[in-house]
Parts: structure tokens; C-alpha cells; sequence
């Protein structure tokens, strides 16, 4: 019988790429998509659509029992600069919904756990530069303290639960089919719509900033590949560290002027700045290339040109 799969947060950002690459690879019946707002025409329309709070564990348990499911990929999160607007609308949703997925699986209703977990883990005392899979992590921010307890409590379920959850440390993620809400890192999203549309932008992040960051394709090949791993090959219950790409603002405004000559970028850097500061430049993931083999594929110039050809296609 064919793998059933339930995405909760289907509609956001990674939710949309992932709930269509898992509609590809196990047919569109077999992955329900999950979210507590309908989603864009390309997601609506590639298979089932269910509407649920991803805090309400009787909705969520309703859909496992009644679709019979056995993997949940949880992608609803409250990213980091909303988080720091509404700390415990922030706490409550990133924990809530974990716990629901994660008591599920403990008792046996689901067999496998996706759940995202991100660089804002780390925090102004880690060390910055290809940050190690483990180090200090005191995390400033409250989404940042939210995925940081959080990957306690998955390595917590694995170990005493038996609970098969899988997770990434997540860095920037840039792409063009749906937009971001509420990231430090979105500017380098933002940059390409604008780029696009009046050929300047202004950056809320200053011009040094490097972040680690990756497009989207090798976030989903990355998601993908975790799932499909032996478990027994898995050294990481909490949370794998994933590297991909890493810039500043200028370097990526210098990449897309190769694209469109007259673009132009300043800075005015709002609080995003104070949360960017604290996170790593870059990141050493070699626990997931030894584990389950990640490499990834896009560089700069390569996600660049993939981004102002995605857009320009969509408009
Ligand atoms: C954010 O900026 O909050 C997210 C993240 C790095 O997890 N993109």
C-alpha cells in the first residue's frame, strides 16, 4: 500500500515546494495538505486539501485516523521577527504543534516525524564561522528558544519513546512560488521581487551580514533524502546542521547586478540586524553528509539565476 502523508503548514513557504515534490514522488492522493488558510492555485489544485489548526490535536489526530496516516511533515512555525512582535503567540504555536505530532507518533498512530528546526538555535556565544553540529547554543530570540527546546523534546521522544522523528537546522531559504512571512532572512527573497519590479532595494539587514542561506530545490532535496534514510544510518535525533550557500547583502545585490546592470541596493538596518548578528556566517554539516549523504547544488550564481528566471516566469 502507498505511503500516506499529512503536511501541516502546507500552504507556507517550504510547505507549498514540499507538499508538490511529495505529490510527484507518492501520487497526489497520498499526500493531504494541511493548513489553517488556503494556499496558491498551483497547491490548491495538486490534491487534497484539509483546513486545521496545527495547535488542535483532536483536528490533527481526526485526519491521521480518517486519511490513515503515516508520516507528518509539521512545517507550521512562527518565524523569527514575528515571533519577536508576539513572543507568546510565537511559543505557543511552534511547541503546541509539536507536541500534537510528536504524542502521535508516541502513540503509535503515525510510524515517521518531519519537523523543522533552524540556525536561530545558535546564538551570539556560538562560534560563528562553520558552526559545529554541536556547541554553545544559547539562543536570543524566542523562535530561536522555541526550535532550541524543541529539538530537546524530539531527541527526548526518539530516546525514550522510540518516536522516529527527523530534523534540520534550516538556514535562510530563498525562493520564488510562495512568499516567506516573518524571517530575519527574507530580505534576500525580498531583494529579487524588487530587483524585478524597480530595480532598487533597500536591505534591512547591513551590507556585512553573512548568513548562511540555500534555495529551495536543495532544501527540499535535503528534507527528502533525510526522510528516506535508514533510520539506523540517523546519529542525529535532534537536529542535523545543513550547509548551503553563504553571502551578505552585497554580495548577493554584486551577483543579480550581473543580471540587471542597473540595479542598486542601500541599507537601513531595523531589528532584524540584532537578531542576525547573534546567528552563525556559515555552517559545517558534516554529520548529514556522512549520514545521508548531503551535498548541495545551487551556489550563488547558480540560485541567482534561478530566482530572476523563476520570477520573471511567474509574472
Ligand atoms: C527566519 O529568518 O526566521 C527563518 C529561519 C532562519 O529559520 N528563515
Amino acid at each position: 500500500m502507498a505511503l500516506k502523508t499529512l503536511i501541516i503548514g502546507a500552504c507556507g513557504q517550504i510547505g507549498t515546494e514540499l507538499t508538490l515534490s511529495l505529490r510527484e514522488k507518492y501520487g497526489k492522493d497520498n499526500v493531504i495538505a494541511v493548513d489553517i488558510r488556503e494556499g496558491n492555485e498551483e497547491l490548491m489544485q495538486s490534491g487534497p486539501f484539509e483546513t486545521a489548526d496545527a495547535t488542535d490535536y483532536k483536528a490533527i489526530e481526526d485526519l491521521v485516523m480518517h486519511y490513515e496516516i503515516d508520516e507528518i511533515y509539521l512545517m507550521a512555525a512562527m518565524l523569527s521577527a514575528t515571533a519577536e512582535k508576539f513572543p507568546m503567540r510565537g511559543w505557543h504555536l511552534n511547541m503546541d504543534s509539536l507536541f500534537n505530532v510528536l504524542n502521535l507518533a508516541k502513540d503509535k498512530k503515525v510510524s515517521k516525524v518531519f519537523w523543522p528546526s533552524s540556525i536561530a538555535v545558535f546564538g551570539p556565544s556560538t562560534p560563528q564561522d562553520q558552526t559545529p553540529q554541536t556547541t554553545i547554543m544559547e539562543p536570543t530570540t524566542v523562535y530561536g528558544i522555541s526550535k532550541q527546546s524543541g529539538e530537546r523534546w524530539c531527541e527526548y521522544y526518539h530516546k525514550k519513546y522510540g518516536v522516529d522523528v527527523r530534523s534540520i537546522r534550516y538556514p535562510g531559504l530563498i525562493s520564488y512560488k510562495t512568499a516567506p512571512g516573518g524571517g530575519t532572512t527574507d530580505y534576500a527573497i525580498e531583494i529579487f521581487h524588487e530587483a524585478l519590479a524597480s530595480k532598487k532595494y533597500t536591505s534591512f539587514l547591513s551590507e556585512e551580514t553573512a548568513l548562511p542561506m540555500m534555495f529551495m530545490d536543495d532544501a527540499i532535496k535535503a528534507t527528502m533524502q533525510l526522510m528516506d534514510a535508514p533510520a539506523e544510518n540517523l546519529s542525529i535525533r535532534s537536529s542535523y546542521n545543513l550547509g548551503g550557500i553563504s553571502f551578505t547583502p552585497k554580495q548577493l545585490a554584486e551577483e543579480i547586478k550581473k543580471e540587471i546592470a542597473d540595479f542598486s541596493i542601500d541599507y537601513a538596518p531595523d531589528f532584524r540586524q540584532d537578531i542576525a548578528e547573534t546567528w552563525p556566517s556559515s555552517i559545517d554539516d558534516t554529520f548529514a553528509q556522512k549520514d545521508w549523504k548531503w551535498k548541495h547544488d545551487f551556489d550563488l550564481q547558480k540560485m541567482t539565476k534561478a530566482m530572476l528566471r523563476g520570477l520573471k516566469k511567474q509574472a
